[in-house]
């Protein structure tokens, strides 16, 4: 490998690493290649790309954000066949950017990362791999995604099913449903998508919900051929689709981020769908939320709540007392009798953001730092770890928009500093702590205002309600912030010493 060009030569074996083939991984690569940053390495703990994408692959896994939106805009995809778009879809399109940017040579399929330590001298990252040698790299990217591990209820007799048992985001795809009895955990996101499937599969299916969702119709359509080669022939046009869907959920932020009158006009919205597709009353009761809406994922389906109510499906809203060997007991003394039980529970976010152990200047260490709660500079640095930058770090969630819209603006922060380490010849890039402390002030008096701070539950929360993880604001202050970060002011920046 080539070298990054400081004070000790031999020390570095790549300028920058990318931890993660993913969406923020490929995305930020292709940037630092335009750029003209060449020696770059992507490590991938899997045999293949798409993070995400890759692994939730459950049946009817597909995007609630339309495509156009859901893509980044120096890598706009003008063949998307619906206005949202299945997961086989999207990961074609990663596939598609990969292959066009020519990726596949710098990523390095099969390799862990499993910890990573500061060389001050050096300016530079010693990254650990599973059973590999390690790669010290100038720069380091963490894009290994925070909902990468899937997360398991704490459900008393979780390991004593002796039936068939699946998450939503690893699934067994040759398991047969048809005609077997299949309970399912969690009626999130990822619930709302995969129970209609479960239904149309011909399985006898029980839905155990804790909490219910707030509901919104999914406006999807298929894209005509014409359309693909109006988006294909006049570039112009994909950009003024995606300005109308950011404006589109920019309003939706409005209500969902802030709580307000406007919350009020989305929770009417979703009344009035539920309304619409439920016809008994107490079904209605079991499915009205009670927490205000945007403080959890609001859910985009037209199917769920027909699939609820088909002749092999059954609704239980009793808590779960515990998994037995052959079912699932709820609270009232019934014990149900499952084939398969199918978790829809999300991801372990307990680690959020540091999917590894960090070790950084003078020996801090990241987990310690955070662990009265994650925070960041503008969500992608933390001062103490130079020369090491986070997607989807401390605060940066988007709730109700793109997460693509967020990434870029991410990724072009990252590529900005990388270029300044690189074109200034420094060891070390290091974010002033003040600076850090300022901006978090900030971010945790906004959250005040927020949905999130309304008392409900939801993984956005820590167990004592701490927002580490969403951004309180819109789609364009996030992107604002994150194009006016000064570099000069807000960092440290120190040389690295020419060899005499
Ligand atoms: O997971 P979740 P998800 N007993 O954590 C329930 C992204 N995503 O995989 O609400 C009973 O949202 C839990 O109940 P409650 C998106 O960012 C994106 O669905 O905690 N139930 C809930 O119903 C999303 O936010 C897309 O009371 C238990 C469910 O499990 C994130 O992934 C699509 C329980 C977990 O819901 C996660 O979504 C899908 C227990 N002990 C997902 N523990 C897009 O389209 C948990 N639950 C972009």
């Amino acid at each position: 490998m080539s070298v990054g060009g400081a004070t000790d030569e031999r020390a570095v074996d790549t300028t920058t690493l990318i931890i993660g083939a993913g969406f923020a991984g490929i995305g930020t690569a292709i940037r630092l290649l335009q750029q003209g940053h060449d020696d770059l390495v992507i490590l991938e703990r899997d045999v293949r790309p798409g993070g995400t994408w890759r692994d939730n692959d459950y049946p009817g896994a597909a995007c609630d954000i339309p495509s156009r939106l859901y893509s980044y805009s120096f890598a706009p995809n003008p063949e998307w066949t619906q206005t949202y778009s299945e997961s086989s879809e999207i990961l074609a399109y990663i596939d598609g950017m990969i292959a066009d940017h020519g990726l596949d040579r710098h990523i390095r399929y099969s390799h862990l990362a499993i910890g990573m330590e500061f060389d001050e001298a050096v300016g530079s990252w010693i990254v650990d791999i599973a059973d590999r040698e390690p790669i010290v790299a100038r720069t380091v990217v963490v894009a290994s995604g925070p909902l990468s591990t899937p997360g398991y209820p704490d459900i008393t007799g979780l390991d004593d099913f002796a039936g068939h048992r699946m998450h939503s985001a690893a699934w067994d795809h040759e398991y047969d449903f048809e005609g077997k009895k299949v309970g399912v955990i969690g009626t999130g996101a990822s619930g709302v998508q995969l129970i209609p499937e479960l239904v149309r599969a011909g399985a006898d299916v029980t839905v155990f919900q804790r909490t219910p969702g707030w509901v919104l119709p999914r406006l999807d359509r298929r894209v005509s051929g014409m359309s693909r080669q109006l988006y294909r022939s006049m570039p112009l046009t994909q950009t003024v689709a995606r300005r109308l869907w950011f404006a589109g959920h920019e309003s939706v932020a409005l209500g969902a981020v802030w709580n307000s009158p406007f919350t009020r006009v989305i929770e009417a919205v979703a009344k009035l769908n539920l309304r619409a597709q439920v016809g008994d009353p107490w079904m209605r009761r079991q499915l009205t939320p009670d927490f205000r809406a945007g403080c959890k994922r609001l859910l985009m389906t037209n199917d769920y709540y027909p699939a609820l109510q088909a002749d092999n499906c059954a609704l239980v809203t009793w808590p779960i007392a515990r998994i037995c060997e052959h079912g699932v007991r709820t609270v009232e003394g019934i014990e149900r009798r499952f084939d398969c039980l199918v978790f829809a529970t999300g991801f372990e976010v307990s680690k959020q953001g540091t999917p590894i152990p960090i070790r950084g200047r003078g020996g801090r260490v990241l987990a310690d730092e955070w662990s009265g709660g994650a925070y960041a500079y503008k969500s992608f640095a933390v001062s103490g770890f130079p020369n090491l930058y986070f997607t989807f770090g401390p605060n940066s969630g988007p709730g109700h928009n793109s997460a693509l819209v967020y990434m870029e603006a991410q990724i072009e922060a990252i590529v900005t500093a990388i270029s300044i380490i690189r074109d200034r010849g420094l060891r070390l890039l290091d974010v002033h702590e003040p600076a850090q402390d300022a901006y978090n002030a900030t971010i945790q008096k906004r959250l005040e205002h927020t949905t999130w701070n309304s008392g409900c539950r939801s993984w956005y929360l820590t167990a004592d309600g701490f927002n580490a993880t969403m951004y309180p604001g819109f789609a364009t202050q996030y992107i604002a912030q994150m194009r006016t970060i000064d570099f000069t002011r807000d960092f440290r920046a120190v040389a690295a010493e020419v060899p005499s």
